[in-house]
Order: C-alpha cells, then sequence, then structure tokens
C-alpha cells in the first residue's frame, strides 16, 4: 500500500528536501502552502506533477497553521500516514520583532495541528520540528535530557510546541516525536539567513555585483550540518519501533567568523576589505554556543552527520556562483561527490 505523508512548511528548505527524499521512496505526499500574492513554490517547482495525471504523487493544498478549521477538514481528506510539522515563523531575529505572530504560528500552530489530528481522530505519526534554539543559555555540548533555557520568542514558541508534543504522546498515546536540529543549511536557505546571507554576498562580490556584505555577531557559535542529511534524520525518526525525541547535529563547532572567513577564503577574495557591521543585525539576546550531541541518533537510528565545516561552505558558496550563472535556479545543487562517499 502506498504510505501517505503531509508535510506543512513543504515550500521551505527542509520540506523540499523531505518531499524529494519521500517522493523518492514512494510516498504520496501533501503539502501545506500559503496562499501569497507572489509566487511561493519555487523550492518544490522541479518536483510539480500536473494534478490531472493519474500518476501524480504530489498534491498542494492551501491551508496556514493559524486556522484550525482548514486543518480538520484537510486531515479528514487526505488521512495521512505520516505528518511533518515543519511549517512557521522560523527566523530567531524576526522573532523579536513579531513574538506573538512567531508564538501563534510555532507555539500554537503546533497544538492546532495536535488537536487537529485527535479532532480528525486520525492514527497517524507526527513530526515536530523543535529546534537547539530551545537550550538558549544552557551550556554545550547540549543532547536530550539537557534542560532548556530559550533566549528568544522563537526559542519560547519551540519550546512549547516541544512540551506540547510530548504531552499529547503521553496522554494521548500518540506516536508522536520532536527531532531537536541544530542549524542546517544548504543552498535551498532562506536568504536572510546567516550562512545563505554571506554565501550569496561572496558570490555577487566575487562576480563584481556588490562591495560589501553587512553583518551583525560575529561571535556566535553553531553547530552547522546539511539540511538533505537532517530530512533522512526525520524520517528514520517516525519509522522506528517506540517513539522517541532524538537530537540532530554534527558535534562540530564553528563561529559565524570562521564561517565568514572560509567562505571569502574560498572565493579568493580577502575578508576584511568587504565585511562591515551593521547595528540592525544585532539581537537583544544571543544563545550560549551551540554544540550538538547526536549520539543517541547514531545508536538508536543509525543517522550521523557527514558534510559540516569548510565542505559545507564550499557546497553553499559554489552553489551561489552557479546560481548567478544560470538565472538563480537553486534547486539544482547538489554537489558531485553527494551522497558522500
Ligand atoms: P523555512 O523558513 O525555510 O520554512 C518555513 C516553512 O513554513 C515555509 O514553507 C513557510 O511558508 C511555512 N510557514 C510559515 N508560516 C506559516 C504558517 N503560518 N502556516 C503555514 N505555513 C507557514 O524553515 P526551514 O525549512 O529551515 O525549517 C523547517 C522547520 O524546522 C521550521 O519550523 C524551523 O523553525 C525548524 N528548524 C529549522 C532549523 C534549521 O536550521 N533550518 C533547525 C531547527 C528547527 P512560505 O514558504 O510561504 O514562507
Ligand atoms: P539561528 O540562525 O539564529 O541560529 O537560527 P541565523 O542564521 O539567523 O543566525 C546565526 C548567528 O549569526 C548571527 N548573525 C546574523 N544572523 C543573521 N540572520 N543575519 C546577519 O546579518 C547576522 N550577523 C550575525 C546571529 O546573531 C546568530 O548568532 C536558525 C534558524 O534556522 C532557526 O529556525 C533554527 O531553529 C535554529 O537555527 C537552530
Amino acid at each position: 500500500m502506498t504510505r501517505r505523508a503531509l508535510i506543512t512548511g513543504i515550500t521551505g528548505q527542509d520540506g523540499s528536501y523531505l518531499a524529494e527524499l519521500l517522493l523518492a521512496k514512494g510516498y504520496e505526499v501533501h503539502g501545506l502552502r500559503r496562499r501569497s500574492s507572489t509566487f511561493n513554490s519555487v523550492r518544490i517547482e522541479h518536483l510539480y506533477q500536473d494534478p490531472r495525471d493519474p500518476g501524480t504523487r504530489l498534491f498542494l493544498h492551501y491551508a496556514d497553521l493559524t486556522d484550525e478549521s482548514r486543518l480538520i477538514r484537510l486531515l479528514r481528506r487526505i488521512q495521512p500516514d505520516e505528518i511533518y510539522n515543519l511549517a512557521g515563523q522560523s527566523h530567531v531575529g524576526v522573532s523579536f520583532d513579531e513574538p506573538e505572530y512567531t508564538a501563534d504560528t510555532v507555539g500554537l500552530g503546533a497544538v492546532r495541528l495536535l488537536e487537529a489530528i485527535r479532532t480528525a481522530d486520525l492514527d497517524c505519526r507526527y513530526y515536530q520540528a523543535s529546534s537547539s534554539a530551545m537550550y538558549g543559555t544552557a551550556p554545550a555540548p547540549q543532547r536530550e535530557d539537557t534542560a532548556f533555557r530559550p533566549s528568544s520568542p522563537y526559542g519560547a514558541a519551540k519550546l512549547y510546541a516541544h512540551n506540547a508534543t510530548t504531552i499529547y504522546r503521553e496522554g494521548y498515546g500518540m506516536f508522536a516525536v520532536s527531532g531537536i536540529l541544530f542549524n542546517h543549511e544548504s543552498p535551498r536557505r532562506g536568504e536572510t539567513f546567516v550562512t545563505r546571507k554571506v554565501s550569496r554576498a561572496v558570490a555577487r562580490i566575487q562576480a563584481g555585483l556588490a562591495d560589501y556584505l553587512y553583518m551583525g555577531n560575529l561571535d556566535g557559535i553553531r553547530d552547522w550540518g546539511y539540511a538533505p542529511e537532517y530530512v533522512e534524520g526525520m524520517w528514520r525518526m517516525l519509522q522506528a519501533d517506540q517513539p522517541s525525541d532524538y537530537v540532530l547535529a554534527t558535534g562540530k563547532s564553528f563561529s559565524v567568523r570562521d564561517f565568514v572567513i572560509a567562505a571569502f577564503e574560498h572565493a579568493g577574495l580577502d575578508w576584511e576589505k568587504h565585511v562591515r557591521t551593521d547595528e540592525r543585525y544585532l539581537r537583544p539576546t544571543e544563545p550560549s554556543a551551540q554544540i550538538g550531541d547526536a549520539s543517541k541518533a547514531g545508536r538508536e537510528l543509525g543517522w550521523t552527520a557527514q558534510v559540516y565545516g569548510k565542505r559545507l561552505v564550499e557546497i553553499m558558496v559554489d552553489a551561489d556562483a552557479a546560481a548567478l550563472g544560470h538565472e538563480g535556479k537553486l534547486w539544482v545543487d547538489r554537489p558531485r561527490d553527494w551522497p558522500p562517499a
């Protein structure tokens, strides 16, 4: 029997890679998309299938996590076996400007979806996109049993959704799990997250289209992995015998400054000539160093990160440089040696 999956946030970075993965595994994939005045489906354009074709296995539905009745109606109609909740306002900096909206889409959005599953009386498995931002000021390395101390409205909203997922698992016996994912990047990363902002700027400066890159705090320490590997980890969590939460991370630390230097060096440029600071990109608070310990996922799911550090920087800078040459079509973004040997 064909398995059926529903992805909220299918138009985002992770949603696009997850849709690719599930289609390759033979799933029928349903995705929620938001109504927008401009096209917001560029990351999944290459996966588009004509809904009139009888063999179609990808279906998109207009919906928003702020609209509970729509979620219930859709779940009743689609009857998914697996739900991946990846949707929501995902920018930490923006969450300081829009804390209420962030709480609504990220925190309450997850609860609306969990309630819709109960209301529609579905027997399905649920994945919640939890985040290392929930650890906030907790000291590194962080793992599943590290106490959460979020330091942003986004981290607090994610923690609410994370706790709700645990409550629905324990209270209603649902197969509901949270993947606590550390930063994962790719050429499909949104242009305002730091890695993509840097790789895009480096490509443009190298091509003579820009002179300067304006940055905020360069001292932040992150654990940056490669998004296509992380969606495989999400899928494995839902195939496990028992529902349990897992950290996915590389375990390697890199500062924002390290990333900037590596990106400029890869393009043969001197970063100090091109990088300037702009206070607008500073945040009211920053978390402590974010470095994950994913040994539980390694032991129980056989998952380990393969791509990180300079290799990740190179993949992103090369893709942005190539995109300048082919009209920004970033879905052609796999490095030649993918998957890594
Ligand atoms: P993106 O920002 O790329 O994608 C977010 C998705 O959510 C988009 O499809 C967006 O739609 C959709 N969305 C936003 N608000 C709503 C709403 N109100 N209703 C329905 N859909 C909405 O994020 P990523 O792909 O990077 O991340 C996926 C999830 O994982 C997010 O929840 C993020 O917070 C979380 N996460 C991400 C990590 C990372 O490093 N990437 C690490 C840990 C957690 P549209 O395209 O229309 O904007
Ligand atoms: P993060 O990622 O906050 O970890 O959230 P982001 O790339 O936004 O910032 C990383 C670090 O870089 C510093 N920084 C800047 N950040 C941005 N965006 N723009 C800048 O100009 C800039 N200059 C310096 C930041 O201050 C920070 O220290 C990401 C998101 O994907 C979340 O959804 C996810 O949950 C977490 O990762 C894990």
